[in-house]
């Protein structure tokens, strides 16, 4: 399904030629995202719509309904005959995700990765994303100061195994956990990003792991699943709860306590910059191949100052 809630008019770039190769004067860019109708998304989709029409382009969102390589593979090869001059993608498979995306780049369209990326560094001129470790250790750090010297296990709950995003915050936080001796790793579980199934791995943990005293939740859907979980099990607030993402919901379980902590991304500028890289590579300009985006950890307490990091529903 293609989603407009930042007003894109749901079209697909034009070919010049039976021979496919995007025209020169052609000014397309398609942005595919991981999944529709998901706040992150929708605020990277109006990141990247308003820079485009500063450009002078013009981009268009097509979206899989769910969070899944097949049906984002679907999306891709929708472009086949028609490619827009720059495909922005984030791929839902580092691996799975190759071929589809390497024909799109063969028919002559410039690929720029955004949030996530394939293994295979060679396809994109360019890749905009959150240091993902770097913020699983800031997780780690922000559990490790709520629960003080108390002693007790953490989970991890992942999204799908090959998403990279989650895969490097979960690693991330592992690896930063061993720095605070009071805490054990109470291991990873993988719920395929699907909030219900963090919510029942979280009951799980309470039944198995008696001294659970935090869980990190890796993105939105597995905060919001951990946080339905915590509350069915009347324990919000005794296990703390860190999430990546600032979804409204999450924003809004921040304000009520059922998180301690959220770590926020900045979607918008990944689109913006997205925009940025895949028109300078098409209008033959420095393109940087790998760019940072920024990370703010925010609490209860500072989070009224912290509101510009909140997630849209809508542009
Ligand atoms: O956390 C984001 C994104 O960075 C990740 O790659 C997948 O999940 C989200 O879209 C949030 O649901």
């Amino acid at each position: 399904a293609l989603v407009t809630a930042c007003g894109g008019s749901g079209q697909v770039g034009q070919s010049n030629d039976a021979g496919g190769q995007p025209a020169e004067n052609n000014k397309k860019l398609t942005l595919i995202p991981g999944v529709q109708a998901e706040p992150f998304y929708i605020s990277m989709q109006c990141g990247a719509e308003a820079e485009a029409k500063k450009l002078g382009y013009e981009l268009n969102t097509s979206a899989p309904q769910k969070f899944d390589a097949a049906m984002q593979t679907e999306k891709v090869n929708a472009l086949g005959s028609a490619p827009p001059a720059g495909l922005l993608i984030a791929p839902t498979d580092d691996t799975a995700m190759l071929a589809p995306i390497q024909q799109v780049k063969n028919r002559g369209t410039k690929i720029v990765e955004v949030d996530t990326a394939l293994k295979d560094t060679g396809v994109a001129v360019s890749s905009i994303s959150s240091d993902n470790a770097e913020g699983g250790k800031l997780a780690a750090q922000t559990l490790a100061k709520l629960v003080g010297d108390k002693p007790g296990s953490v989970l991890v709950l992942d999204t799908i195994a090959g998403t990279s995003t989650t895969n490097a915050r979960a690693k991330g936080f592992e690896e930063e956990l061993k720095n605070f001796p009071n805490l054990k790793s109470a291991g990873v579980q993988f719920t395929q990003n699907e909030p219900d199934q963090a919510a029942s791995k979280v009951t799980a943990a309470l039944a198995s792991t008696p001294d659970l005293v935090g869980i990190f939740a890796t993105n939105l859907n597995t905060g919001e699943g951990a946080a339905t979980g915590l509350r069915n099990a009347g324990k919000i607030g005794q296990v703390n709860l860190v999430g990546f993402d600032a979804s409204p919901s999450e924003v809004e379980g921040l304000r009520k306590g059922e998180y301690q902590g959220l770590i926020a991304q900045d979607p918008a500028s990944i689109g913006q910059q997205g925009v940025q890289q895949a028109v300078a590579a098409l209008e033959g300009k420095p393109v940087q191949r790998t760019i940072t985006a920024g990370l703010h950890s925010i609490t209860k307490e500072d989070m009224d100052a912290n509101q510009q990091y909140f997630y849209k529903q809508q542009c």
